[in-house]
């Protein structure tokens, strides 16, 4: 009887240390370059593995993971901005919220409120946001955060393929196919940028309330689109949300429902780079990155992006932490 007791407690801090050995560690964002606490964070990167209304390709759950392993791979120097933007601006990477993977099942609503305080709190703090998903339902619970904190309106910025804005999908106000109608809701002014697909609704809707739309078929024969764009948005203030899939399938084809004739690389960043020297960024999402088996290309493409988004706003903020 006398062994019970000492048997007992090294079998229970055996199983102590097991759980905290099986709980993995949170991946960084270029975490091999550089990791920095959160007091002294300027950034803040988000990742929301949220699936649950996908309509076509699945696997946008596996996103923020596999950009996060990605990102690994980044140069710490970039040379558009001839600086080492890592070491200069600290950046944290949270643990995962709202993640559905090892099928998890978690409501519409719950994610957007749990995406919404996370930000708040993330933004309370003074760190500059980048949510990666995920669906891009998320985008209206991160855009939510902000129109609470911000006392004045701000312009959506929306890098898409699709318009994004209809009443409902598939039984649900709350479907990937609907999260601009969601932001429109809020009152809140937008800017669509790519867009090659919409229905019928989308655009009765668009002419009804006069969206000033970036058509992706103006970007590849207008050459003056950038600066038509930027004079479309009439806040100072900007929130940008990416659905990857406004980029050509061709640099982008790890998305879920992948459109012909999207924007090319050179052309993003340079739309991106003007959108931060002109306007405040208050924040930033990327969205539906749904890696492709055997190809790299479309999550090392979204962690070059997340890192460019850090470069442009260290730039025009000039935030400098050391
Ligand atoms: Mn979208």
């Amino acid at each position: 009887m006398g062994f019970s007791l000492p048997i007992f407690d090294y079998t229970f801090t055996n199983y102590l240390l097991m759980l905290l050995r099986s709980t993995p560690p949170v991946r960084q964002f270029i975490g091999s370059e550089v990791k920095t606490p959160y007091e002294r964070a300027k950034v803040a990167i988000l990742p929301i593995p949220y699936e649950a209304t996908t309509t076509y390709r699945q696997g946008c759950e596996r996103g923020p993971n596999a950009l996060l392993e990605a990102s690994d791979q980044l140069e710490a120097y970039d040379e558009e901005l001839k600086r080492e933007t890592c070491f200069e601006v600290g950046i944290y990477t949270h643990p995962p919220i709202a993640d559905t993977r090892c099928d998890r099942s978690i409501a519409s609503e719950q994610m957007l409120q749990v995406t919404a305080q996370t930000v708040s709190q993330l933004s309370a703090d003074n760190k500059f946001v980048i949510a990666l998903g995920g669906e891009h339902s998320i985008t209206a619970g991160v855009v939510r955060a902000y129109q609470q904190l911000m006392s004045e309106p701000f312009t959506v910025v929306q890098i898409d393929a699709h318009g994004d804005m209809r009443y409902e999908y598939e039984g649900s106000i709350y479907n990937h196919a609907c999260v601009m109608r969601r932001v429109l809701e809020m009152g809140l002014p937008t800017l669509p940028v790519g867009i090659r697909s919409i229905c019928k609704e989308e655009a009765l809707l668009i002419e009804e309330k006069q969206i000033p739309v970036i058509w992706a078929r103006d970007i590849a024969t207008q050459p003056d689109w950038i600066e038509t764009a930027i004079a479309r948005i009439a806040t100072p203030k900007v929130f940008i949300t990416i659905d990857l899939d406004g980029i050509d399938p061709s640099s982008m084809p790890g998305v879920g429902t992948p459109e012909p004739g999207g924007l090319n690389w050179y052309a993003l960043l340079a739309f991106l780079r003007r959108v931060f020297e002109t306007r405040e960024v208050i924040g930033c999402d990327l969205m539906e990155l749904a890696p492709v088996v055997d190809s790299v290309v479309s999550q090392f493409t979204a962690a070059k992006l997340v890192y460019k988004l850090i470069g442009y706003q260290a730039l025009s903020q000039g935030f400098l932490c050391r």
